[in-house]
């Protein structure tokens, strides 16, 4: 990846011209459907040439979108496109995106705007360190899911509408956040500039923590973490995720750490967390991005974490 080192171009204008998307899963999809009805976009995954996207709205309907795709190495070795990107939206998992960027940087304006949509705190303060553009980093409540492949299957089912926040963490460009922000909403994902977007990131860390790692160890969906057998846990977990947030200096959401994560677990009842459905489907989980930057904390500020540490060694085993 190019250094912060060396020289930036102009910031490219992010309002007209074609958006990169990076990563056909669930989010990478909801973003590449709801962006191409209206916008010029380009989605890099496994599937080469234009084939539709099934989206199975919140309302039940579904929609055939057509949507322009190439596979990431066809991409980057095509010479001949003069075209480049005006954003890359990278929506692999946090445990590709390093690679992916690396793969797609000779092909991309060295101050090409990026829009990291990683679950965790992983990606966001290593590329924001490394790249020469622009980084913006999202923040969703936006639930989408891919449902097992059958004849009457969607590729992705938008099971409901959330908000994006969006924002860069040294809070230096706040402009751009507010012109990816409004494309996003002109598309139909509800999207908001922020100035703090570490927290809603770390407040999402904290409800992945939870979540994500006992539903995938236990194997249960969300809402099971309201059941007596698991309150012990999840209160415990919560207890150390507080006092980590304190010393890292995160506000906390203003109805408490456990209403924000009780809520979710509510919420989402009948969910599968995406670690969930990553250990079922033997691929790799996010726990390093999700648990990695909170073990970390813990240790840094000398705070006992048995719960988090417990996970932490059980998600990596
Ligand atoms: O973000 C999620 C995930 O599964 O990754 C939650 C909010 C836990 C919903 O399942």
């Amino acid at each position: 990846m190019r250094s912060r080192s060396r020289a930036t171009r102009a910031v490219p204008p992010t309002d007209d011209g074609s958006w990169l998307i990076v990563g056909a899963g669930a989010l990478g999809q909801l973003f590449a459907a709801s962006l191409a009805r209206r916008f010029p976009i380009v989605l890099l995954g496994r599937q080469a040439a234009e084939s539709p996207i099934h989206l199975r709205r919140p309302d039940g309907e579904t929609l055939r979108i057509a949507v322009p795709r190439q596979r990431p190495a066809a991409w980057a070795a095509d010479r001949t496109s003069t075209a480049v990107p005006t954003l890359v939206v990278l929506a692999t998992k946090s445990h590709d995106a390093m690679a992916a960027l690396d793969a797609l940087a000779p092909r991309l304006a060295p101050a090409t705007p990026l829009l990291l949509v990683q679950n965790g705190f992983r990606t966001q303060p290593a590329i924001s360190e490394r790249w020469a553009g622009p980084v913006l980093c999202a923040s969703t409540t936006e639930a989408a899911y891919r449902p097992p492949p059958g004849p009457q299957s969607p590729d992705v089912v938008h099971a409901a509408t959330g908000t994006t926040w969006i924002g860069d963490l040294a809070d230096h460009h706040f402009a751009l956040a507010t012109s990816v922000a409004r494309r996003l909403d002109q598309a139909g994902i509800a999207a908001t500039p922020c100035r703090d977007i570490r927290r809603h990131l770390w407040h999402k860390l904290a409800v992945n923590a939870v979540i994500n790692p006992l539903t995938a160890c236990h194997r249960v969906p969300n809402g099971a973490l309201a059941r007596p057998a698991f309150r012990p846990r999840v209160t415990a977990l919560v207890a150390e995720i507080e006092r980590i947030m304190h010393a890292e200096g995160v506000a906390p959401p203003p109805q408490g750490w456990q209403a924000l994560i009780d809520g979710v677990i509510q919420a989402t009842a009948s969910n599968h967390s995406s670690m969930l459905q990553d250990v079922l489907a033997n691929r790799p989980t996010e726990h390093d991005a999700i648990l990695g930057p909170l073990v970390e904390a813990s240790l840094r500020h000398r705070l006992d974490a048995p719960e988090l540490q417990a996970l932490w060694r059980a998600a990596s085993a």
